[in-house]
């Protein structure tokens, strides 16, 4: 059912580097019309790391790895594209819908496809106030039986960042920060929380791929914690000011679901004068690069 770009094919059978992207970012992680921009350039950034960028989508109710120039466009333009996490594939499919996909979705097509490495911003967790709502993203469940190494910023900052950690320590996904002790806070190079192990060098990750591999199952993914450079982070005292008000807002309003995130995301772009975006944006272009040059050890190991 997978419509494998033959780029991305020829890569996998050659055994030449691939990057798995997300497109929920694209679509509604980031505002038009930077957003199409954004994502021409992400598949840039990966090219320069000698690697074969797989942007993953669904258009018409097939599931794409790897999308060319119109099809990048539609994501990034059309009005109606849904956001699908892993179970609404089916249903996408089945109805003939076209959507982005998020870091559950992706991770899920992409090992499908026989793609190891991928990119994200900040992964989706548990949010706060989830005591009340249950609202945990399901990426965490679904990185727990799927084998893939995600290269994010951490978790988004948004969430509860503290009760995603142990989520993610009780559903066995191993977690790494990399070159640094701390875990990562998405807009903030620091989310306040310590990481167990720290890796240093992308050849050190693909070590730690081929032991995942050599030890078997659970099919468990890696968490690569790469954190945003200190001087392109937002201002932390801004951040949680703004947060502050963008969650109760989120609450006044009743938005629940599928819609919280860009909800979020959105008001924190619109609060900071975009200081958030451009921060949001150094994450990822540098979780892509990162994410480019572990493909390439990957390759040599
Ligand atoms: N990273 C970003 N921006 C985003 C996302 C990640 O920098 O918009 C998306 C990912 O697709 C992730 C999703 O899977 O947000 C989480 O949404 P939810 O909390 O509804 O599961
Ligand atoms: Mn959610």
């Amino acid at each position: 059912m997978l419509v494998v770009a033959d780029e991305v094919r020829e890569a996998l059978l050659d055994g030449r580097p691939v990057v798995a992207l997300e497109s929920t970012i694209i679509a509604h992680g980031l505002p038009r019309p930077r957003n199409l921009r954004v994502a021409a350039e992400l598949e840039k950034l990966v090219r320069s790391e000698d690697a074969v960028p797989a942007t993953i989508a669904v258009l018409d109710g097939h599931p794409y790895v790897g999308l060319d120039k119109q099809q990048l466009e539609r994501i990034a333009t059309e009005d109606g594209i849904r956001k699908l996490s892993h179970r609404d594939l089916p249903l996408a499919a089945a109805a003939g819908a076209s959507g982005a996909t998020t870091v559950s979705a992706t991770a899920l097509l992409a090992e499908a496809a026989g793609i190891r490495v991928f990119a994200t911003g900040g992964l989706g967790g548990v949010h706060r106030g989830w005591t009340q709502t249950q609202d945990e993203s399901a990426d965490l469940g679904l990185l727990a039986r799927t084998r893939i190494t995600v290269v994010c910023a951490g978790v988004k900052s948004i969430l509860d960042v503290p009760a995603t950690l142990q989520r993610l320590e009780t559903l066995g996904v191993s977690v790494a920060g990399f070159g640094t002790e701390r875990f990562p806070g998405f807009y903030l190079a620091d989310s306040g929380e310590p990481v167990d192990w720290t890796l240093h060098t992308p050849a050190e990750v693909a070590r730690v791929m081929r032991a995942q591999d050599e030890l078997g199952s659970p099919d468990s993914a890696l968490i690569v914690a790469n954190p945003v450079p200190e001087e392109e982070q937002l201002d932390p005292a801004l951040h949680a000011r703004v947060l502050e008000n963008g969650l109760r807002e989120c609450a006044e309003r009743k938005i629940s679901g599928q819609a919280v995130t860009p909800f979020l995301l959105d008001y924190l772009a619109r609060h900071t004068e975009g200081a958030s975006l451009e921060a949001n944006l150094a994450a990822v272009r540098g979780n892509v690069r990162l994410a480019g040059q572990i493909a390439a050890a990957l390759a040599e190991v």
